[in-house]
């Protein structure tokens, strides 16, 4: 018997290798216990609905997705860098605005002011609008504290903000983001500092899920992410890497090498690093956010990735500097209008590849029998709408392990 069997429209599976959009039209699909029992035509049920479940419940001809999946997420800091976006505006450029005691600098002076509270309250508003877009679930990174007590503040925030909003988290420490004051001009002690203190303490805590790090001339070395990654393995954690976003430094590759669970930004990234993501499984996360707000002109190279079968990504990159956002669905235009992915690549990324990102797949990512019965209802008549919009929000339920929320 079933909890609930939903009947009456269309759902985008996104399974792959089952059509595009693993579309089932005039569709069924059965919950019992939180998990997907049934899903298929409705043709194909085996007895009459009333029949095999406790509740039938119509979705009037709508569309069903996999609950969305915003797998790089920065959500979790103090003050805001609306002074520095005005600087920007007026042409300072990134070293003026990091003289000017701007930059990641900046949110970590005021994430470390922030007691557990107002950074509770901040990042709960940033994830309301998320969720409000058909979020379920999120990665959340440290990287702004860069010392052991406020980077754990971080990810006991993260952690709570799950708990209290009912949404899946998934937290990432992230003390190689950028080097603090106190340890200016001394880079490799800081990442002794990282590797022995400030990890450990966050793996010690159950804190984190997996260990990212910014791999690029203006922050960490190629050396020294092999370092913070060496150190993560010993402790039993997965990584990821921003990588390659501003230049060619091999990050991709790194991370590769390293059995990454993702590597992203990538705009640099070149064939020798696609190839390696592809051999890993590695998914490329393209964040467009920060694209966009940098105006970078080098596109991640799109092409390569779909000749070499590496998994595309799509999330937010939510920032106070780099990616104010706290839109999917507008990443998912952008995916598209800016990438030029497709309409079910982009919803892909949001859903089937970010669940990879986040090693989740198992659970999440595609409706399939045996996983979450997490969906979006949506009021559309096409999915491709998800990414055709601007500005606008089709979304009508979010059901959670098979409850409409
Ligand atoms: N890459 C980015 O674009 C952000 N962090 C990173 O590693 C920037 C974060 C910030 O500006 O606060
Ligand atoms: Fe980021």
């Amino acid at each position: 018997m079933l909890d609930v069997v939903w009947l009456g429209g269309n759902i985008a599976s996104m399974e792959a290798g089952a059509g595009p959009w693993g579309a089932i039209r005039d569709a069924a699909l059965g919950v019992r216990d939180g998990r997907v029992a049934w899903i298929g035509p409705r043709a194909a049920l085996p007895a009459p609905p009333g029949s095999m479940a406790r509740e039938v419940r119509d979705f009037a001809g709508q569309w069903i997705t996999p609950g969305l999946i915003d797998c790089h997420t920065h959500l979790v800091y103090g003050g805001d860098r609306a002074h520095e976006f005005e600087m920007r505006l007026q042409g300072a450029s990134y070293e003026e605005i990091a003289r000017a005691g701007g930059g990641i600098v900046s949110t970590v002076k005021a994430t470390r002011a922030s007691d557990e509270g107002s950074l509770l309250a901040s990042a709960m508003r940033r994830l309301a609008a998320l969720t409000a877009e058909g979020v379920v679930a999120v990665e959340i990174k440290s990287g702004y504290g860069l010392d052991v007590e406020t980077e754990l503040k971080q990810l006991r925030v993260a952690r709570r903000l799950g708990d209290e909003a009912g949404v899946t988290v998934r937290t990432t420490f992230l003390g190689a983001h950028a080097l603090p004051a106190e340890f200016a001009g001394r880079a490799d002690d800081y990442i002794d500092f990282v590797c022995t203190d400030s990890m450990p303490a966050a793996v010690e805590a159950e804190l984190p899920d997996a260990v990212d790090a910014f791999c690029e001339s203006i922050a960490f070395s190629p050396a020294q992410t092999e370092r913070v990654f060496r150190r993560a393995a010993e402790l039993g954690l997965a990584v990821k890497l921003h990588a390659d976003q501003l230049s060619d430094l091999g990050g991709a590759a790194l991370a590769a090498r390293h059995g990454a669970l993702s590597a992203d930004h990538l705009e640099y990234t070149g064939e020798a690093g696609a190839k390696a993501m592809a051999a890993a499984g590695t998914v490329a996360v393209l964040l467009p956010g920060a694209f966009y707000t940098l105006r970078e002109t080098k596109l991640p190279p799109i092409d390569l990735f779909r000749r070499h079968g590496v998994p595309i990504a799509i999330a937010t990159d939510s920032n106070p500097g780099s990616s104010p956002a706290t839109s999917i669905l507008m990443m998912l235009n952008m995916a598209c209008t800016l990438f030029r992915m497709t309409p079910e690549e982009a919803l892909a990324g949001a859903t089937r590849n970010a669940a990879m990102a986040l090693g989740m797949q198992a659970t999440h990512g595609t409706l399939a029998e045996g996983k979450a019965a997490d969906f979006c209802l949506w009021d559309i008549a096409d999915p491709a709408e998800l990414s055709y919009r601007i500005g606008f929000n089709p979304l009508s339920t979010v059901v959670r392990a098979g409850n409409p929320t």
